[in-house]
């Protein structure tokens, strides 16, 4: 059974969002600290909208932990709407009295906008395939749950991968490294991990990050919105996780799967990438330079994203996520009305985001880190932190020791022991 699977629940307006995450190991040192940081990390950047402004995010835990420790059991954690108590009787949960319905309809005449029904479907949006799925008349009851908000907790949930991830040694990051095709510069990217984070765009090269800004402010000025690239890097991965024998145990099946996931991205490259495709091989292969002293592996470059054959390699995972621009505009774009189906000038619009790159990078990495706990996981056994470390600890010196030299017909079938 998968460690590490996670269920969110929650709308975007209703009281809070959930998140249950079995299958984390006993004897981890967890408190809601140190998963506000992620959090806040997601609620940041420029371009977000006036949402951001009303929430706090903050994950209370309510189970699985006790005394600072993980106990092995469902981490159950909760992250309150703040927004909801403007939405309590439009998200109401019970059933509308009589009185509830006519001051509902009494709002929704006197124009209060979030308490009219929505029928003009946002193109780009889940609201037309979502409504006639499920027999709604409302696309309200379509964008409470497909709204991004739901990837707070997921970012919940990746902060207890984090500390988990951490205690192994294995770090993953996040930059933005596109923004409406303004695109970083590796040589002019200076500045640290911790400087990039603080930044406005979360970008490690400061002259694209203002041409990144300006294309913020003109998608601004225009009503519009913008998309880019995020890239997640992960350093400290053992080599081994994942496997060749099967497509749905390839490492990066699951990443690609987890990445594409995420509400906004239309696109998930590995390494090199796309590019790849115009090169020939001898331009794109890595070069295994050989075993170090400490018994690690050396590649020439890393082209392959640190994945080959679906295995971690020993290089940095690599994984980038295309980002579409957000399909809620302050301009709406022409579509069609979901009861009439006839034409209409505008969808719909009560306000939004005009960039999320930055943030859609920090949730990037929480889908990163889910994933990679449950393969760690896969490769270790374990039901406590002891037994975790101890057991990736014999494998990590098991691959380190050279092996002994193959000798044909020797019986062994090409199954190395230690020289
Ligand atoms: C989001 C909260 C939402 C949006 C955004 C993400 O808040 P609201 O709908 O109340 O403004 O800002 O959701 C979308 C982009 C979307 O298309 O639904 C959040 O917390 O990340």
């Amino acid at each position: 059974m998968d460690r590490f699977r996670f269920i969110t629940a929650g709308e975007s307006h209703g009281p809070s969002l959930g998140v249950v995450v079995e299958g984390v190991p006993s004897g981890l040192v967890l408190n809601e600290d140190a998963l506000e940081v992620d959090l806040a990390r997601r609620q940041r950047g420029y371009g977000r909208g006036a949402r951001q402004s009303i929430e706090r995010d903050h994950a209370r835990i309510l189970s699985g932990v006790r005394h600072g420790r993980t106990l092995g059991s469902p981490i159950l954690l909760e992250v309150a709407n703040r927004d909801w108590e403007n939405w309590t009787r439009v998200m109401q949960v019970g059933p509308l009295s009589d009185a509830d319905a006519a001051e509902l309809a009494a709002l929704a005449e006197g124009g209060t906008k979030r308490a009219q029904p929505i029928t003009r479907v946002r193109p780009g949006h889940a609201d037309l395939a979502g409504a006639l799925k499920y027999g709604f008349n409302d696309v309200r009851n379509v964008l409470e749950r497909s709204s991004a908000r739901e990837t707070a907790a997921r970012v919940a949930a990746g902060g207890i991968a984090r500390a988990f991830l951490r205690e192994l040694g294995i770090d993953v990051w996040s930059f933005t490294a596109e923004v409406g095709g303004v695109a970083v510069d590796p040589a002019r990217c200076t500045r640290s991990r911790e400087e990039a984070d603080a930044s406005p765009l979360r970008c490690p090269d400061p002259e694209a990050e203002v041409a990144m800004i300006a294309r913020i402010d003109e998608a601004r000025s225009g009503g519009d919105t913008v998309g880019g690239v995020f890239e997640v890097v992960v350093h400290g991965a053992p080599i081994g996780l994942g496997s060749y024998v099967h497509w749905d145990r390839r490492l990066d099946t699951a990443l690609a799967a987890a990445v594409m996931s995420i509400h906004i991205v239309k696109g998930v490259e590995f390494g090199l990438g796309f590019e790849q495709t115009r090169r020939f091989g001898s331009q794109v292969h890595d070069v295994i330079e050989g075993r170090r002293a400490d018994g690690s592996w050396v590649h020439r470059s890393n082209n392959a994203g640190g994945l080959t054959g679906g295995v971690t390699n020993g290089e940095p995972i690599v994984v980038r996520g295309a980002v579409k621009p957000i399909s809620t505009l302050a301009r709406p774009l022409p579509t069609s009305d979901l009861i009439s189906g006839q034409p209409v000038d505008t969808a719909h619009y009560e306000r939004s985001d005009i960039s999320v790159v930055p943030a859609a990078g920090v949730i990037g990495e929480s889908m990163v880190m889910l994933t990679l706990a449950r393969f760690v996981l896969e490769k270790t056994g374990g039901d406590s932190m002891a037994e975790v470390t101890d057991n990736l600890r014999r494998f990590r010196e098991r691959i380190a020791a050279q092996p002994a030299a193959p000798v044909p017909g020797d019986g062994s079938g090409g199954h190395a022991t230690e020289a």
